[in-house]
């Protein structure tokens, strides 16, 4: 802009001359006109000037940037800026790169401060790197924990701020690692409230499990007050807990669900509705690849198949534990697929109707499936995926139930 500005003055100081080179036998008006001129000429060589003054100025203002501190500001800010973009696809790769150029110390305590601060990190990444089972993220997580304040809270407003801060990974192992550190914090926080850890972590899953069936609209049976009370009976190492703080924890999550950080949708609201579904699917054969239309009814943790709906036996059972689901590309739309993970030649357990009405082993080293559309592939697949989840965590879960409520207190 300033170097346009220029050239035009300079050109109209040019044409300027060839006027003043005009001989003095002029009438009055001309002369007046070329006074006029040359006072122009004055105020125009008075704004080349100024132009060149501001240049000057904003020349030394580059100049100075670049040696003061907040050049450095911007570097820095800069690879912050990166190294989050960095820990978002890969959280590991990312708080190697903020250590190694001095951006965070190598610290448990330090990396808990930045994972707790949050700034532009993505939940999900947060909550895959507290979860890792490494010891030194184990103590992040535990000085993550500690960040958090929850002295005078109940216990689910301490949920809320927790299950606010990170998304908490699919994998029971993760959750039960979590979830343990964040009852003794919460214990630690609030001595008196429950007899032990134990009661804390397993009255937290009672609540997210209520949250669930209270705003998930799967559920159709919705439990009462009086349901969750009784639920929830010799928790507190072998005794009850007081009804009005059970019905206080009730009517908060009734009217408020928590607010939990989604990003593929597959979050916690999933992992515990009852992934019961069924409908019609089309099945790949085990040895002989032929594509066979059955109805499917997913339950307490098995598909099943019927070549009808009205059948009483089924054609096949597969259990789900210790399996893993993918979407796959086929020639038949919207398939997806059953299997071992890292064990592509074993067979799956399971069990399969002959033609002869015999009940043997199945064949399958996969089970490949194809919806009748986009949306039931989907359906299906988070209903699946919920069930091989939540499987063995109830199984933890439980373990705990009976640890606490066999107990008995002096
Ligand atoms: C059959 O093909 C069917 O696809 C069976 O499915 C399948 O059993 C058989 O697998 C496959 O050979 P044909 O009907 O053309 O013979 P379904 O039982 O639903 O009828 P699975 O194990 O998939 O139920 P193999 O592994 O038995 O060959």
């Amino acid at each position: 802009m300033v170097l346009k500005g220029i050239s035009l003055v300079i050109l109209t100081l040019h044409l300027l001359c060839h006027v003043s080179l005009v001989p003095d036998d002029l009438t009055p008006e001309e002369q007046q006109e070329l006074e006029n001129i040359r006072r122009r000429k004055q105020e125009l060589l008075e704004d080349i000037q100024r132009l060149k003054n501001e240049i000057a100025e904003v020349t030394s203002e580059i100049e100075n940037l670049g040696s003061t501190e907040e050049r450095k500001n911007m570097q820095r800010n800069k690879q912050v800026a990166m190294g989050r973009k960095k820990f978002n696809m890969d959280p590991k790769k990312g708080i190697q790169f903020l250590i190694e150029n001095d951006l965070l110390k190598n610290t448990s305590d330090d990396i808990a401060q930045f994972l707790y601060k949050g700034e532009g990190l993505n939940k999900t990444a947060i909550g895959d790197y507290l979860g890792e089972r490494d010891d030194f993220n184990i103590k992040v997580l535990q000085a993550f924990v500690e960040l958090h304040e929850f002295t005078d809270l109940n216990l689910v407003q301490a949920l809320r701020q927790f299950l606010w801060s990170f998304r908490l990974p699919g994998e029971a192992q993760k959750i039960d690692r979590m979830m343990e550190t964040f009852a003794q914090r919460y214990c630690h926080c609030n001595p008196g409230v429950f007899q032990s850890t134990d009661t804390c972590y397993i009255l937290s899953f009672a609540i997210i499990m209520l949250n669930t069936s209270l705003h998930n609209p799967n559920v159709k049976d919705k439990p009462t007050v009086e349901r969750f009370i009784s639920m929830n009976r010799g928790i507190n190492d072998g005794g009850d807990l007081p009804e009005d703080l059970l019905r206080n924890l009730y009517e908060s999550i009734k009217n408020e669900p928590f607010k939990i950080p989604e990003d593929d949708g597959n979050d916690l609201t999933h992992t515990f509705f009852n992934p019961d579904r069924e409908g019609w699917l089309l099945k790949l054969g085990g040895r002989v690849k032929t594509w066979k239309r059955r109805w499917f009814i997913l339950t307490d943790n098995c598909l099943y198949y019927f070549e009808y709906t009205t059948d009483k036996e089924p054609r096949g059972i597969i259990p789900l534990e210790n399996l893993s689901i993918k979407e796959v590309e086929d020639k038949k739309p919207n398939c997806f697929e059953l299997f071992i993970p890292d064990s592509k030649d074993q067979v799956i357990k399971a069990c399969k109707t002959e033609a002869d009405g015999r009940v043997v082993e199945g064949n399958h080293t996969f089970y490949r499936i194809s919806a009748p559309t986009a949306e039931e592939k989907e359906e299906w697949m988070k209903s699946i995926k919920a069930a091989i989840s939540r499987d063995p965590f109830y199984e933890m879960l439980a373990a705990r139930k009976k640890k606490v409520s066999s107990m008995k207190r002096h």
